[in-house]
């Protein structure tokens, strides 16, 4: 039975509708703001395509949630080897400033075709990001739209990486996104995000408008609750 169910219709554009089925007794207590941080995904393969040259994953820890959303160059069998090689590389880097773990990702896939990657450590007071190559993230929360810049490059493809770390303040409640070009070209526009939809009907809503079939696409929707 599912313990929550989530319906959005809009005139003309259809009906998007979502069931979750929980755990009784959900892990996601651990990030200290169990009310209302969630996450809603697709990832999804480019039209013929098996399977996925895009990969994502989110790691609770206390107090915060670490996430990754990669790119494998192109798509297909040779980009999913690079993103399955970024998520292996992500998961044993969890500890480590997000710098660190982008060099480390970086060192790993290397000898792979090469990805775009972008990583996020979000507490409920804090969003930081660290991108390279084309990962777009958004962030709304109660003082506007802000996106979050990726460095230009390929992350396993040439010498050392350059990554930055930008750094955001979270006042109350906040919905990120994140997706790969897959789903739309450019950073989405700020008009497209409509946190009061559940993360899974946000995330649905964003691909089933702004996909791309010709590439794999990905779209990563986070709910925090703030400091209030
Ligand atoms: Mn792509």
């Amino acid at each position: 039975m599912a313990t929550r169910f989530h319906i959005h219709t809009e005139p003309g554009r259809g009906t998007l509708a979502a069931a979750d089925l929980t755990a009784p007794t959900p892990t996601r207590s651990r990030t200290g703001d169990a009310d209302t941080a969630a996450e809603g995904y697709f990832c999804l393969p480019a039209a013929g395509e098996q399977v996925s040259g895009d990969a994502l994953a989110v790691a609770a820890g206390i107090g915060r949630r670490d996430v990754l959303v990669v790119d494998g160059l192109g798509h297909g069998h040779d980009a999913a080897i690079a993103a399955r090689a970024a998520t292996g590389s992500f998961h044993t880097s969890l500890g480590l400033p997000l710098v660190d773990a982008m060099r480390s990702i970086h060192q790993g896939i290397t000898g792979t075709r090469g990805a775009a990657v972008a990583l996020l450590r979000i507490s409920p007071s804090t969003v930081e990001f660290c991108g390279v190559g084309n990962v777009h993230a958004l962030v709304h929360d109660g003082t506007g739209d802000h996106h979050l810049l990726s460095r230009p490059g390929i992350v396993g493809r040439g010498g050392a990486l350059v990554p930055a770390v930008q750094r955001r303040p979270l006042t109350g409640p906040a919905t990120i996104v994140v997706h790969t070009d897959g789903v739309h070209g450019q950073p989405l526009p700020a008009t497209e995000i409509v946190p009061s939809l559940s993360p899974t009907l946000l995330a649905a809503r964003l691909i089933q408008r702004h996909r791309q079939p010709r590439d794999d696409a990905t779209v990563l929707v986070l709910t925090t609750g703030g400091t209030a």
